[in-house]
């Protein structure tokens, strides 16, 4: 297993609109159909957020419902993955709405930062918060990480006994706010982690795919959608999420690394067979 390496598929987010390409998916069938493209091109899991029909962003229960009982209805065996961080601004409770029944992981933003001209604010206690929801829905937690300083989060997370394995961590780089998407910067995070552990990358903007090639080359997975990264190179808009899950499974056979399935991905980020599919 470990040659393989986990494509995770951003497909929407929160921020990213239409207006910037029209490929980004806003109700639940558009969201499980772009899950299930970038499942066909390789990905292993989907990070899932959702919209409102208009495509302001919603952390409704209802709506995450929809497209993990879509995404199962196709006979699709992604690794779940909802996120817990929702919009900017969001309270913690409307954040946490995301964590329906089939979800199999949930992610936990580890900082306060600046994001792009606003702050996205995850105080100590809220994180700690969030881990408890986890834990006792027994979700894998997806550690965000953006920053250096949040690494020491993570270890006070680990002393304190908030937060176990199995848990992951996703390294994403590029933020306005955080961290830039640089091989120094990625080197740096990895050898700070307190202990070994599953890692992703996540490039954003034009970061994407050369951070990918990084993370290949070192050991790690790699996230990558159009909730990252609107761009299948410059000037050229993606068609959709499964083009950047195509380009990244590229990189990784060139890298000599094959993509996991969902299954050697539930394995490789210690989700228990009970859970999910
Ligand atoms: N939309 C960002 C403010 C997550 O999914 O947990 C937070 C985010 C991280 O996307
Ligand atoms: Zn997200």
């Amino acid at each position: 297993m470990g040659d393989k390496v986990v494509l995770t598929a951003a497909v929407v987010g929160a921020e990213v609109t239409r207006e910037k390409n029209p490929a980004v998916p806003y109700t639940p069938e558009e969201i499980a159909r772009a899950a299930l493209e970038a499942w066909r091109e390789g990905a292993a899991v989907v990070h899932l957020h959702a919209r409102w029909p208009d495509g302001r962003p919603s952390q409704e229960g209802t709506h995450f419902r929809e497209i993990i009982d879509r995404i199962r209805a196709s006979g699709s065996d992604l690794v779940i993955q909802c996120s817990t961080g929702g919009a900017v601004g969001m309270p913690v409770e409307e954040r946490l709405g995301s964590l329906v029944e089939g979800a199999e992981m949930g992610t936990l933003n580890m900082g306060t930062m600046n994001f792009g001209d606003e702050v996205f604010v995850n105080a100590r206690p809220d994180i700690v918060r969030i881990a408890a929801r986890l834990r006792a829905l027994r979700l894998v937690p997806e550690c965000e990480i953006y920053d250096a300083g949040m690494l020491e989060t993570l270890r006070w997370m680990l002393d304190q006994g908030h937060l176990a394995h199995p848990y992951h961590v996703q390294l994403v780089l590029g933020v306005p706010g955080g961290m830039s998407g640089t091989e120094r910067n990625l080197r740096f995070l990895v050898e700070g982690l307190p202990e070994p552990t599953p890692w992703t990358a996540a490039g954003i903007g034009r970061f994407e795919l050369p951070l990918a090639e990084v993370a290949l080359r070192l050991g790690g997975h790699v996230r990558v959608g159009l909730e990252d990264n609107l761009f299948l190179a410059k000037g050229v808009l993606a068609k959709g999420t499964h083009e950047l899950v195509s380009a990244a499974r590229a990189l990784a056979v060139k890298a000599g690394r094959e993509p996991a399935t969902p299954a050697e991905a539930r394995r490789i980020l210690g989700i228990g067979p009970s859970r999910g599919a």
